[in-house]
């Protein structure tokens, strides 16, 4: 993908110009003593939630790409594929309520974010203002990269989130001809009953088939490194290496440079990856997130350029 040529100033503060607000009122002092909104009935908020949830579920049920894990790799694949490929139905899984993953603070608990060069042509693509230093570049906070991203993708028609909702297994075919398996979808749990399985009898899960299926799940964790520690426990792959220390001049050339298909129908990218390679972490610096996620988008549209 060729981004656009952008050319951001050092220390680019976006220009706002006060505008009158408001549709609403304010034409005279008595305005909102007479506001009133238009009337509803609680069944048709219901139904106006419900419909649309059960006819995404139905719509996704056969997916194109299932995303798993919706990080700051797992939406900058979104990104670039659902722009590239407006044909195909993306479906992204993830487990917390708000999307984002380790995305909404550069690190620790500062605001800024920090992306390396070249990373910062993914920022202008996207639309992220950001100042500029000698190698690297900074987003004055890191909700901002993280809410552009999203809202970008959320307004894709090829893309669902279904957030609240926990990837508990992965389906598997054995391939009839190869004998290799193959990853052909996700099996889904809403999270809170997914954090119920011990306390309460059997609630089964749903599932979304899909013969591509991205995981961008991070390094291990309570939630994390979720596909690819599944892999392990069908012996689809012997063990794995784990992540290995900080080491931030390593750890991100690397994380970009092998995101790929792990077994057959499955894609790792982000720091999912470092579990499976034995990869160092890369600490509170973003670039090798959002040029993973591209590199990954680029494996899975090879699947559907073949
Ligand atoms: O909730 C998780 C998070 O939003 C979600 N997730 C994990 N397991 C899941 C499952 N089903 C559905 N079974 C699941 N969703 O996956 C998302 C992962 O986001 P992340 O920000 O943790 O991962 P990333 O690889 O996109 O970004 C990693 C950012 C890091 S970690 C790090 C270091 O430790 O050194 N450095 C960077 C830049």
């Amino acid at each position: 993908m060729t981004p656009p040529a952008v050319t951001v100033e050092k220390n680019y503060v976006p220009e706002f110009k006060a505008t009158k607000t408001v549709p609403i009122s304010t034409e005279s002092a008595t305005a909102w003593e007479s506001f009133k909104f238009d009337h509803i009935r609680e069944s048709t908020v219901s139904r106006a939630m419900t419909k649309r949830y059960f006819a995404d579920l139905d719509k996704y049920a056969e997916s194109d790409v299932v995303i798993i894990g919706a990080g700051s790799c797992g939406l900058s694949a979104a990104y670039v594929l659902a722009k590239s490929r407006p044909d195909l139905k993306i479906a992204i899984v993830e487990a917390g309520v708000a999307p984002g993953g380790g995305a909404w603070l550069g690190g620790q608990l500062f605001s800024a974010m920090v992306m390396r060069k070249p990373a910062q042509k993914f920022l202008d693509e996207v639309g992220v203002p950001y100042e500029e230093e000698d190698t690297y570049v900074v987003v004055k906070h890191a909700a901002l990269f993280t809410s552009t991203l999203l809202s970008k993708v959320l307004l894709f028609p090829n893309v669902k989130l279904f957030n609240a909702t926990t990837v508990e297994d992965l389906i598997t075919r054995v391939d009839p001809v190869s004998g290799e398996l193959r990853v052909a979808g996700v099996v889904t749990n809403w999270t809170l009953v997914s954090m119920h399985h011990d306390d309460q009898s059997c609630m089964d899960p749903n599932t979304i088939n899909a013969p591509v299926v991205l995981s961008t799940t991070g390094h291990d964790g309570p939630f994390g490194a979720f596909s690819v520690k599944r892999l392990v426990s069908m012996t689809a792959i012997e063990k794995l290496g784990g992540m290995r220390g900080l080491d931030m001049k390593a750890a991100e050339d690397v994380i970009v440079k092998r995101t790929r298909e792990v077994v057959p129908g499955l894609i790792v990218g982000g720091m999912e990856l470092s579990e499976v390679d034995g990869a160092n972490r890369m600490g509170p610096t973003f670039g090798a997130m959002a040029l993973s996620g591209e590199h990954a988008a680029e494996v899975v549209l090879q699947v559907f350029d073949e």
